[in-house]
């Protein structure tokens, strides 16, 4: 057996006016509980480092920017690179990057993921970017990541923790799409964060099923795939407005492990069997066997 033990490492609010070294302080609180419950990787939120952003419309540039990561690590991030390399625990982190591409300043939502040395072995840029583009004032609230982030190209794995693992971003988990095409690589491990408000201001109908759709979608994506999700949130009233918590482990079998049971900051341990995924793979889900991609075209057509 391949065992990973992976820690859900959820976050409850960051508030606008608290520092990255306040929260870096709260994500290596989690790192070393999850050391003691015997994690070799924490799964930490989408846009761990800041308020969820995207819930206002700013106009100035600098502002925007000063939610964003020029570097990573940064000097307010390196003391969790230190810790993971010291407690050898490895994590998922998500954050907002700034990158500089043929001289232009491009804004991605990303997530990386660091092995139990503290490197960084791989990044995710979220491909399915949710909410608007535009100032829409008659919400509460606004969700402009379409404004502020331009959406990744491609879903990759990485050869990580004794297997192969995936990263997703928010709301990637309710497309069957983000799962299956990491799944053709191989995926076992899928590590996932996310902001999710209760208040889905276009759908309110929508807003008493908010925790129930985030299960139905992420143990789909695991049953489906034959793989091990870990989807983890920033939850509870922040500036003002409620997310979901109910961050989970998913087996292979679409069961859920474990899961959180505050809207605070709070760190689960799950022990994830990679060699049980085959008995998905090779049976129900033998995609070699049982598919069927020139039946599937319209899913990549325009
Ligand atoms: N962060 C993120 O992707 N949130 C979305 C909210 C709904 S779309 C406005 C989600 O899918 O959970």
């Amino acid at each position: 057996s391949r065992i990973v033990n992976v820690a859900l490492g959820q976050l409850g609010p960051v508030q606008r006016a608290d520092s990255r070294t306040a929260v870096v302080a709260r994500l290596c609180a989690m790192m070393r509980e999850a050391h003691s419950l015997g994690a070799q990787v924490i799964v930490y939120p989408e846009l761990a480092l800041t308020t969820f952003f995207p819930r206002w419309f700013i106009e100035d540039d600098a502002e925007i920017d000063r939610y964003f990561e020029p570097t990573m690590p940064s000097r307010e991030t390196l003391p969790l690179f230190e810790l993971s390399r010291a407690l050898g625990v490895g994590f998922y982190l998500g954050y907002a990057e700034l990158a500089e591409e043929g001289g232009r300043r491009m804004r991605y939502n990303s997530a990386i993921l660091v092995d139990r040395s503290g490197s960084i072995v791989g990044k995710y840029r979220k491909i399915h970017v949710p909410g608007h583009f535009e100032h829409e004032p008659w919400r509460r609230f606004q969700h402009l990541e379409k404004r502020y982030f331009t959406p990744g190209k491609s879903f990759d794995v990485y050869q990580a923790f004794g297997g192969t693992v995936g990263m997703a971003l928010c709301n990637d988990r309710r497309w069957a799409e983000s799962y299956r095409v990491m799944a053709l690589q191989g995926a076992e491990l899928v590590f996932i964060g996310y902001n999710t408000p209760v208040h889905n201001a276009p759908a309110p109908q929508h807003d008493d099923l908010s925790l129930f759709h985030n299960q139905l979608a992420v143990q789909a994506g695991a049953y489906q795939n034959g793989c091990w999700v870990a989807s983890v949130a920033k939850g509870g009233l922040e500036e003002g407005v409620e997310s979901i918590a109910g961050s989970l482990l998913v087996a292979p079998s679409g069961e859920v492990v474990t899961r959180c049971v505050t809207k605070d900051d709070e760190v689960v341990v799950g022990r994830c069997d990679l060699d049980f995924c085959a008995v998905y793979k090779r049976t129900t889900f033998n995609f070699d066997l049982h598919r069927h991609p020139e039946c599937y075209g319209l899913i990549t057509a325009r």
